[in-house]
């Protein structure tokens, strides 16, 4: 496998755009290599610039949960672009998207359309500021909610306390309200609220896909649900990864724990970029023009992408049937890996939620970003390059989460475990 042509666009790329990517973690750094730049793709395939093809579990990192170019999505995508592509004023595409949100999430008598999943997020903790008047938000070690100010934070003193920012450019200003607890720890948010009487909302993906695949135990999403209430707190599930991908229904459905607002992405647009925050009309009544929080998107809604992610969305309404498929071919593939490790001495610890999978080499469970860290992250590396040019592609980073889409069948799973037989021989 020759990537000669990757290695002159990456090179190319980097003159004009910084690190040559619009995205950081497409740049490979945290495996080395070259990043592929990718020509075409088809079903559970993507091919790149020097014709490698390979087997995608990265899948745009989440949204095409019915692989690259499903045919029923295309079709209505093609049939869109003849009426036109953005009008800004409203369709009943917008409506019609909205009334499959609201059906399918319990949680969501309302919602607003954005672009991207940071847009989502961002709005909905202005509008969980502004409808409680509070200042303060919790958010949890190890999860990511897009690169808005407030949300690049680390840990400051200790957890618990005022974080700082994690990123040149964010004044200290910007996240001296933003908390951060430890995931799966209520004692550390309870700290939070002894230290903080003004807290708007904690938001926590609550099943993280960001710190690799750790989802949250039920109880501590349920105590966290208490405390929140106790506090007059909202409570925000960012299901941008998770949503439409562990379950139909978000993880409300699955934990019994209902968030007072939720964001979505990723598979909601089909592929094309679509954000989304909803939840109960009470509080999305606070949301401009009919309340005072203000928020608002060129392309908010957009026709072609609404399209694309009503489609989506109906499609899995109507298969809803595929997520059990979908999670026991990612566990069989998992296991496969895992039983592969194991036969080579490498320590694997694994999850599946539905669609979504993930692994750490590391001889204990992940139930935290502090547990995460601890995993070997080089021989990560190894296994993603060696995967790569057997022709399997692997999230670029050990902190991310894979995805099996209706396209991925047994046999590329089967493949995919006997590569991994002979890489991890390789690399142990
Ligand atoms: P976007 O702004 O990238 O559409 O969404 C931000 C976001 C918000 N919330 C969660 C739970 C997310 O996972 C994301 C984005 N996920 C990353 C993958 N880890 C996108 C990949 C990238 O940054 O290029």
């Amino acid at each position: 496998m020759t990537n000669l042509k990757s290695i002159d666009a990456f090179n190319e790329a980097k003159e004009l755009i910084p690190g040559g990517v619009n995205s950081p973690v497409r740049a490979f750094s945290s495996v080395g290599g070259i990043p592929r730049f990718i020509e075409e793709a088809d079903g559970a395939y993507i091919k790149d610039i020097d014709g490698n093809k390979y087997v995608d579990y990265v899948q745009s990192w989440g949204p095409l949960i019915f692989g690259h170019r499903d045919e029923d999505i295309e079709n209505a995508v093609i049939d869109a672009v003849k009426h036109g592509l953005s009008f800004g004023a409203p369709t009943q595409i917008e409506t019609a998207l909205a009334h499959e949100v609201t059906d399918i999430f319990d949680s969501v008598e309302k919602v607003r359309f954005v672009s991207s999943g940071t847009e989502a997020v961002m709005s909905a903790i202005r509008l969980a500021r502004g409808f409680t008047g509070r200042d303060d938000i919790v958010k949890f070690e190890g999860c990511y909610h897009g690169h808005s100010d407030s949300l690049l934070v680390q840990a400051g003193s200790g957890l618990a306390t005022f974080g700082n920012p994690s990123s040149p450019g964010v004044p200290a200003d910007f996240t001296k309200h933003t908390l951060l607890a430890i995931y799966n720890s209520i004692e550390s948010v309870k700290k939070c609220f002894e230290n903080s009487k003004d807290i708007a909302c904690v938001i926590i993906e609550p099943i993280a896909g960001n710190m690799g695949l750790v989802p949250a135990d039920k109880e501590f999403l349920h105590e966290l649900r208490d405390l929140c209430t106790k506090n007059g707190a909202l409570l925000i599930f960012d299901e941008v990864m998770s949503g439409f991908r562990a379950t139909l229904r978000g993880a409300e459905s699955i934990t019994g724990v209902t968030p007072d607002l939720v964001t979505l992405g990723k598979v909601i647009g089909g592929g094309m970029p679509v954000g989304a925050f909803g939840g109960k009309k009470e509080i999305m009544a606070s949301l401009s023009p009919e309340g005072p929080v203000y928020q608002a998107g060129t392309l908010s809604g957009n026709p072609i992408a609404m399209t694309a992610g009503y489609t989506a969305l109906t499609k899995l309404k109507k298969n809803s049937n595929i997520y059990k498929i979908l999670e026991d071919r990612a566990t069989r593939l998992v296991n496969g890996m895992k039983d592969a490790a194991c036969e080579n001495g490498i320590d694997m610890v694994v999850d599946v939620r539905g669609s979504m999978f993930g692994f750490f080499f590391s001889k204990n469970g992940v139930k935290n970003f502090e547990d995460a860290a601890k995993a070997d992250h080089k021989l990560f590396a190894l296994f993603h390059a060696a995967m790569l040019d057997a022709g399997f592609y692997f999230a670029c980073s050990g902190y991310e989460t894979g995805f099996i889409s209706t396209r991925t069948t047994d046999q590329m799973i089967e493949d995919t475990i006997e590569a991994s037989k002979k890489v991890f021989k390789a690399i142990k």
